[in-house]
């Protein structure tokens, strides 16, 4: 790779971002090929449809396009696809309605002397923002200008951007949303098999017989898994475990409202139970497993009694749910936030996957210990975005994997670091210190999302130069850049997904992008060019270059893609899941099997072949109720028409009839009598940390001493209590001592 000056000559310029009449074109960036920007995709007819997988959640439905003279005008649910199977949930079905907002960033902003946000062009945009981060960089070092990445961007777009800020421009932290949400399953399933790897198809849902869902309201987060469940022939129990009675618990068979934060403690003595009736696989766990008796040994004291005790549950319904466990020749467990983020999220999460391999219920149909993920390229973000391990699923700290990865994308192996990026909140941390000076954000709006909102907002004021490349000009986080750089959204332009279920799917540029926003690959090919980076990075020209890239550097890893021959093979499949080695092909017009899950051969990916069993003992977490802050505060998804930071679905009308558009506190009625609270009435909700405004919702799917709010209020983040995992550095945004004030 050459670090020398940029070409910036007008004509090198003029070929990337110029057309010849001057003005700013798409074409020539955009470099039309068969899937190429402004171009019917192939097999569409100009007036047909065209299908692309869905941009938000991990699910990853499968949308039919229709195109009018080449432009998508309206969509529904593919029907022929294995995900979705003809069902879409409301977000889906306005994915289209979002893009059109005024607020969409539609040309790159730079803040002036004034400290105002102004319009400037892109050639303008790209040296200020090359300028700046260099400028920090000879200052006070490399390692001063970190990014904040995304699991909501092309799987492609996170490759090219990684790699550019680790291998080009000499950056060492870069992190991302995905540290908010799936990092705990990360360090669970690498400890625990070896690798990040879910085990499970879809297909599962519908073939269990038992179904045990740990801190996850499937039926809100996740529409169209549910409706799969719902699929489920074999009449399966349904164990929810989350300490409220959410929409996807009242369908449940059996519903734990356990005290939050006592999953160690309620899964312990659900494993010990299992243990001392003899209702074990003996076979499995000696065959395929590691480190079985010391968890035997440990967990030995976890009676029932002392569960009921601490998790505030009748013994009789644990119990019953033991029996559920045990008489189940199928039985799967799926987990999600509830469990992730929590202080001791790791240990828990590989509680749960030690009851699955100590009945024997990984491998085979119906089963599994399985993590559904947020985003819809969470997983993505897991294995390519080079944050937390080097791409492919790779380790930083080892000389041959680095070595590997420098072969296959033809740069010096010195150029790839030696250490570990900095977590998010380390590097949080590090921008308070004065360490981190220029941060990069892109696609996440953390001064909505991070937790504890006060210090957040006050750690972004101190930075140097933040620049912020999202889809609106209008996010919290924009609001506080001093560049903003106009992306296009999904259905703008093209690239990989990830879902839950290893399943890597296409979508596709089907609308153009508002005025001058460039897809976020367009963006990064810019900063490689001004920043003069050379190669690989100017051979990306398209996605697909770089989706060839992705898979040589998955070459006998256990996500090995490199048997998927390209994109039309990705579309013809509707989407292909994850390993496919090139050895499995057995010809040309070759294609994999629809449903595919790991571990059938009892092979995990530990040295040994074998699965670990892991435990802890159970600690308080570091944040209670007590007199001045008498109730607990749980937050979460609010409804299946609300995403996130609410930055694209409020701008839907049919989206915002769906929900309440002022901030609800979820109050359990037996609070609400104590307090002297009416229905809807206006109070404050206080924590040490903060306050909000918000009316009162009086439900019992909160229980007495709980309250709950959803995320997706940019208000609810002041409240929370920034805890973190051991091990993933998750934050624990499911805990936090609050009290509710009523106003005068
Ligand atoms: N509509 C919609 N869908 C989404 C999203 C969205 O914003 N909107 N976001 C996507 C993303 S990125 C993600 S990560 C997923 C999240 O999907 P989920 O994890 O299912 O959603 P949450 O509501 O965050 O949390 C799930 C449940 O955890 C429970 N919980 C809280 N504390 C505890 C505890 O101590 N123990 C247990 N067992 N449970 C507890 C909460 O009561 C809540 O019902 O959703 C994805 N899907
Ligand atoms: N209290 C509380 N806080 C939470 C959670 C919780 O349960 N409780 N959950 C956490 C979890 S699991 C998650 S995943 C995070 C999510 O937190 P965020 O990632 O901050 O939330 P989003 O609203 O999804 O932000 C994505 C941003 O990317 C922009 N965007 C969308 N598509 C594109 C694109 O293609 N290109 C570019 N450049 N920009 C794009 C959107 O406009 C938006 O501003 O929140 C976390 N925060
Ligand atoms: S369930 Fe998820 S992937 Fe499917 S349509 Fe809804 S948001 Fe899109
Ligand atoms: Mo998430």
């Amino acid at each position: 790779m050459s670090s020398t000056t940029p070409d910036q000559s007008p004509n090198a310029l003029q070929q990337l971002i110029y057309a010849k009449d001057g003005k700013l074109t798409r074409d020539l960036l955009l470099n039309p090929g068969e899937y190429g920007l402004g171009k019917v995709p192939a097999k569409a007819k100009p007036n047909g449809t065209t299908t692309s997988v869905c941009g938000f959640c991990s699910t990853g439905c499968g949308l039919e396009l229709h195109l009018q003279d080449g432009q998508a005008v309206n969509l529904s649910p593919a029907v022929d696809w294995p995900v979705n199977l003809g069902m879409a949930c409301p977000k889906g079905w306005e994915s289209l309605t979002i893009l059109k907002s005024s607020d969409r960033a539609t040309q790159p902003l730079l803040k002036g002397a004034d400290g105002k946000l102004a319009p400037v062009d892109w050639d303008t945009a790209m040296r200020s923002f090359c300028d700046k981060f260099k400028a920090i960089q000879a200052q006070y070092g490399n390692d001063s200008v970190a990014f904040l990445s995304t699991g909501q961007i092309a799987t492609e777009e996170m490759f090219f951007l990684g790699t550019l800020a680790k291998f080009g421009m000499g950056m060492l932290h870069g992190d991302g949303n995905t540290r908010q949400c799936m990092a705990t399953a990360v360090v669970a399933y690498k400890e625990a098999f070896g690798f990040d790897a879910p085990p499970f198809t879809y297909q599962d849902f519908e073939e269990s017989d038992v179904l045990v869902f740990v801190g996850s309201n499937l039926c809100i987060a996740h529409p169209i898994m549910w409706e799969r469940v719902l699929r489920n022939p074999h009449n399966p129990q349904i164990i929810v475990i989350d300490p409220r009675r959410t929409e996807t618990a009242v369908t449940a068979t059996h519903h734990l409202p356990l005290a939050p934060k006592s999953d160690l403690t309620l899964l312990y003595t659900i494993a010990n139970i299992l243990i001392q009736k003899g209702w074990i696989d003996a076979d499995y766990i000696a065959r395929n497993t590691t480190g079985f008796e010391e968890f035997k040994a440990s967990i030995k004291e976890y009676t029932l009694a002392k569960a009921a005790e601490t998790c505030q549950l009748d013994a009789d319904r644990i119990m019953a749910v033991v029996q559920a466990i045990h008489a189940g020749k199928r039985v799967s467990f799926w987990w999600t936030m509830g469990v992730n983020q929590s202080h001791q999220g790791v240990r828990t999460a590989q509680a749960i996957i030690n009851l699955a391999l100590m009945t024997g219920n990984i491998g085979r149909p119906g089963t599994g210990a399985n993590s559904i993920t947020g985003q819809c390229n969470a997983m993505g973000s897991r294995l390519f975005s080079n944050t937390t391990n080097l791409v492919g699923g790779h380790d930083f700290r080892s000389l041959e994997h680095r070595e590997k990865i420098a072969g296959q994308l033809d740069i010096p192996v010195e150029n790839i670091p030696t250490e570990n990026s900095w977590s998010y909140d380390r590097i949080m941390e590090g921008i308070r210190a004065g360490e981190i000076r220029g941060l990069w954000v892109i696609a996440t709006n953390p001064a909505h999302s991070w937790i504890h909102q006060k210090e957040a907002h006050e750690t972004f004021d101190k930075l140097d130069f933040l620049v912020v490349q999202d889809m609106y000009h209008s996010t919290e986080t924009a609001q506080r850049a001093d560049l903003v750089l106009p992306a296009a959204g999904w259905g703008e332009k093209e690239g990989t997904f990830i879902n839950s279920e290893r399943r890597i799917g296409l979508h596709k540029k089907v609308v153009p992008a508002p005025g001058q926003a460039l897809a976020d690959f367009q963006i990064f090919r810019l900063a490689a060019h001004y920043w003069g980076c050379g190669s690989p990075f100017d051979q990306w020209k398209t996605p697909e270059d770089v989706f060839q890239a992705m898979k040589r550097c998955s070459s006998d890893q256990p996500c090995d893609i490199t048997g998927i021959r390209d994109y039309r093979m990705l579309d013809d499949a509707r989407g292909i899941q994850w390993p496919l080695a090139a050895s499995e092909s057995t010809g040309d017009d070759w294609m994999p099997p629809t449903q595919r899950r790991l571990f059938a051969e009892g092979k995990f990916f530990h040295a040994d072949g074998k699965a670990r069993f892991l435990f802890e003992t159970p600690q308080p977490p570091g944040e209670q109720p007590h007199a001045e802050f008498p109730l607990r505060l749980l937050t979460g998804r609010g409804t299946a028409a609300q995403w996130h930071t609410q930055t694209k679905t409020s701008k839907s009308a049919v989206l915002r009839t769906l929900y309440s558009t002022t901030l609800l506190v979820d109050v359990n009625p037996e609070d609400a009598a104590k307090l002297g609270l009416e229905p809807h009435e206006e109070v404050t909700v206080e924590s040490p940390r903060g306050s909000v405004t918000a009316r009162v919702n009086i439900v019992a799917s909160v229980l007495p001493g709980q309250v709950f709010l959803p995320m997706h209020n940019e208000l609810t983040n002041r409240l929370t209590f920034p805890q973190f995992d051991t091990y993933s550095r998750q934050p624990s945004y499911k805990n936090g001592a609050v009290r509710i004030v009523k106003k005068k």
